[in-house]
């Protein structure tokens, strides 16, 4: 603390001295300057009174030639100390007269020419003198000119004194100066530490709210918006100490939900049958969703509904259209709904990610609504609301569902069963209120989403857009601190449960790092010592591809030597491939490939190696560990979980990520080179960096990066969510014990 002070007080001290002992080293020359003229002046009038005091006697004695007298006459004269020495020279300029003090080196002097206030100043080496000259006369006839020297040596120390002074002035001043500044400093920052130490107790305690001091005003909206985020990130973090697994999150559902059934309701299905010629064989799609959504149903079993949209799901379901899943180690249900080319075309081509995707991703592609695709979205909605009451054993499960193909649904779930504990996650961003004004069917779609118990983001401010979105187009009741929403009777709870990753459990037969390097090389024909970037996505126009491909190509140009020594490997597996937008999509990216592959190809190594098909997990894992660097550039994310997946599959704590600041992932991994992928240069400085990083730059990211993913893992995002469930169902349990009680009550007095 005390440091801390002296530091603060250091802060104005410093620089205040500079700049006086700056103003002192101009002004001390200019004074001194100064002082010479004014005794030189003094001195040039005390010799004119001498001269004319000297005159008379000197008048007197010059025609006599009495030589004792005038120099009797002289040595009186240099008896002032500040005179030093007297001479007289005739008119033919012979040094007649003078006192024994008088240099000889003067001889007859003549003033110099130049500064009239310095011509008077001869420098002997005895030191400095001052002389000066004055004509005798007598009846206008030229006697003679008197010569009078004075010692100018007293002037030098009083210069040197005056210097002192000044010097001991400023001293003086810088000090008063500099205490005074750094009292008041010291006050005023005391006064602005007690009014942000008030102002958090106010926010923090809010019984104990207090004024906000005038002058804090300024900051304290700030403050108390920041204090809320952070209460509310805390929150969805999760309070539960120690390692999130999925024992945990069994051993949650078993305690706080007492064994509840947990009904899943998605759009894609886990695992997807397909028809092949060696017969059929089983798919799991790509998406970020599944990846989460999945770790959360084997640990806790359940039912999940979802699109069967394989081409042999038909065949592999029972009457009920059920099936169990994971095939290898069956652990849920998986109920398939069956939907007409129709309903697919009109509510997930067409609403959902043609109407609703790009209405949520800032990603500049127009969203399309046609009143057609909302009508199939609505009665989609419908038949995924009556599986779900189907498959509901109770008047009151617990119904996870993901995602913006169903923002209707919590809505028709809840008219059914209205005591269901409904989680919605919504796992793409929430737009501003203004972009979100433009879908024909705002209301319809906020209604349907407030039918929800819990609503959970990624981030906050996904979270902070709902509740200005809602709050714009609804007659609603908001609780901003608690982040709730009060609509027709009904509360619904809005956080922020950012989404992550399984960790992977430790596995002693895993390949190496090496060997992932050597067998990713090998099967391109590459060197061993060849640098890899990876880049793994759905072809989607908000993953950044074109951006990522221009940044590449900009690095080489940049940093030519790297032209045959480093390939960019984008793996992007195939997605809404029957949409307008995403066929553009997939030809730009493809010719964009091509056109840097022929500019820069050194070789067999084209810089850009484009694989657009669908990879297994295992595969992607060996990507991930055998390449330098790994390039996230979406464009808007509702968090990314390739990020972490590629952190996840680094043991050996190597390996740069290249991780864009739109994405939620980039609130979290600080650690990763963060870039705006819209900044070309930026991402190929940011590439640039990572294939140089020094192995211990890299190492401390990556531990840093690893531990924050291992800890905030998939479980815990579900956990968090399913604990907010089990609180909020434990409230309603005793509310509605409270109102029968009372009922009955009623009852028996009347
Ligand atoms: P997505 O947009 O699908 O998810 P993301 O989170 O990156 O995006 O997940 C993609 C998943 O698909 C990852 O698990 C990845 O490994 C996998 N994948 C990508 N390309 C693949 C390929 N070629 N082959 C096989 N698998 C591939 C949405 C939101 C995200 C959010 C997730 C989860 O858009 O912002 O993180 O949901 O909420």
């Amino acid at each position: 603390m005390k440091f801390r002070s002296i530091g603060l007080s250091l802060r104005f001290i410093v620089p205040l001295a500079l700049v006086l002992a700056l103003f002192g080293y101009l002004v001390i020359p200019l004074m001194d300057n100064f002082t010479v003229r004014w005794f030189v002046r003094d001195l040039d009038m005390r010799s004119q009174l001498l001269a004319r005091t000297l005159q008379d006697p000197l008048v007197e004695y010059l025609p006599m030639r009495a030589s004792k007298r005038i120099e009797q006459l002289f040595d009186r004269a240099i008896q002032d100390e500040r005179l030093y020495a007297v001479g007289f020279c005739d008119p033919n300029g012979v040094l007649r007269y003078k006192t024994a003090t008088y240099p000889a080196s003067l001889g007859c002097w003549h003033p110099l020419v130049g500064d009239p206030e310095k011509k008077s100043l001869v420098r002997l080496p005895q030191g400095p003198v001052h002389v000066a000259e004055s004509e005798i006369t007598q009846d206008g006839v030229d006697l003679g000119r008197l010569i009078l020297v004075h010692d100018m040596s007293f002037i030098e120390r009083r210069s040197a004194d005056t210097k002192k002074y000044i010097l001991g002035f400023f001293a003086l001043l810088a000090l008063a100066i500099s205490l005074i500044t750094v009292v008041i400093a010291h006050l005023s920052w005391r006064g602005w530490i007690s009014g942000v130490k008030e102002m958090l107790r106010g926010e923090l305690m809010p019984r104990a709210k207090a004024e906000t001091p005038p002058e804090m005003q300024p900051l304290a909206g700030d403050v108390r918006q920041m204090l809320r985020d952070y209460h509310l990130d805390r929150q969805s973090e999760g309070n539960t100490g120690g390692e999130w697994t999925g024992d945990t999150l069994k051993a949650l559902l078993q305690q706080d939900l007492a064994g509840d059934q947990v009904l899943v309701v998605s759009n894609r299905e886990p695992y997807i049958h397909e028809l092949t010629p060696r017969g059929i064989e089983v798919r799991r799609p790509a998406s970020g969703l599944v990846t989460a959504v999945e770790a959360v149903m084997r640990a806790c079993s359940g039912t999940w509904i979802a699109h069967g949209a394989g081409s042999a799901d038909h065949q592999t379901v029972d009457r009920h259209a059920h099936v169990r899943v994971p095939p290898d180690h069956p652990s849920y249900t998986l109920r398939r709904v069956w939907l007409s080319p129709d309903e697919e075309q009109g509510y997930y081509y067409g609403f959902a990610n043609e109407g609703l995707w790009p209405l949520c991703h800032i990603a500049h592609v127009r969203p399309v609504f046609r009143s057609s695709d909302w009508e199939q979205y609505v009665k989609v909605n419908q038949r995924f609301a009556d599986a779900v009451i189907v498959e509901a054993t109770s008047d009151n499960p617990v119904v996870l569902v993901q995602d913006y193909h169903f923002a209707l649904l919590p809505r028709m779930v809840r008219a059914v069963l209205p005591k269901a504990t409904i989680i919605t996650f919504w796992h793409i961003p929430w737009p501003n209120s203004e972009s979100f004004g433009i879908c024909p069917w705002r209301e319809e779609i906020l209604d349907g989403m407030l039918g929800s118990t819990i609503l959970g983001f990624h981030t906050p401010f996904h979270r902070k857009n709902f509740l200005d979105t809602v709050d714009r187009y609804l007659e609603t009741r908001i609780e901003q601190e608690a982040s709730t929403i009060s609509y027709g009777g009904q509360l619904t709870q809005v956080a922020q449960y950012p989404i992550s990753i399984a960790w992977p459990e430790d596995n002693p037969d895993a390949i190496s790092v090496d060997e992932c390097r050597a067998r990713i090389r090998e099967m391109h024909g590459m060197p061993p010592d060849h640098l890899l970037g990876i880049g793994v996505d759905r072809l989607d126009y908000t993953k950044g591809i074109i951006e990522r491909f221009q940044a590449v190509e900009r690095l080489l140009e940049l940093d030519p030597s790297l032209i045959g020594r480093f390939t960019f490997i984008q793996i992007a597996a195939p997605t809404r491939s029957s949409l307008d937008e995403y066929q553009n999509f997939e030809s730009r990216v493809r010719k964009l490939a091509e056109r840097i592959n022929q500019r820069f190809s050194a070789g067999n190594h084209a810089p850009i190696l484009l694989k657009i098909e669908h990879h297994e997990q295992d595969q992607l894992t060996v990507y991930f560990r055998a390449s330098e660097v790994c390039m996230v550039t979406s464009l808007h994310d509702g968090m990314n979980l390739v990020a972490k997946e590629f952190i996840a599959a680094r043991d050996d704590e190597k390996g740069v990520l290249i991780l864009s600041q739109f994405t939620g992932a980039a609130r979290e991994l600080h650690e990763a080179l963060i870039v705006n992928p819209y900044h070309i240069e930026q991402g190929a400085e940011a590439l640039q960096k990572a294939l140089s990083m020094p192995p211990v730059e890299q190492r401390e990211r990556m531990r840093s990066m690893r531990r924050r993913v291992k800890d905030f893992n998939v479980y815990r995002w579900a956990g968090r969510m399913l604990q907010d469930a089990a609180r909020l169902r434990q409230r309603d349990h005793v509310m509605s014990k409270i109102d029968f009680h009372s009922r009955v009550a009623a009852r028996r007095r009347a």
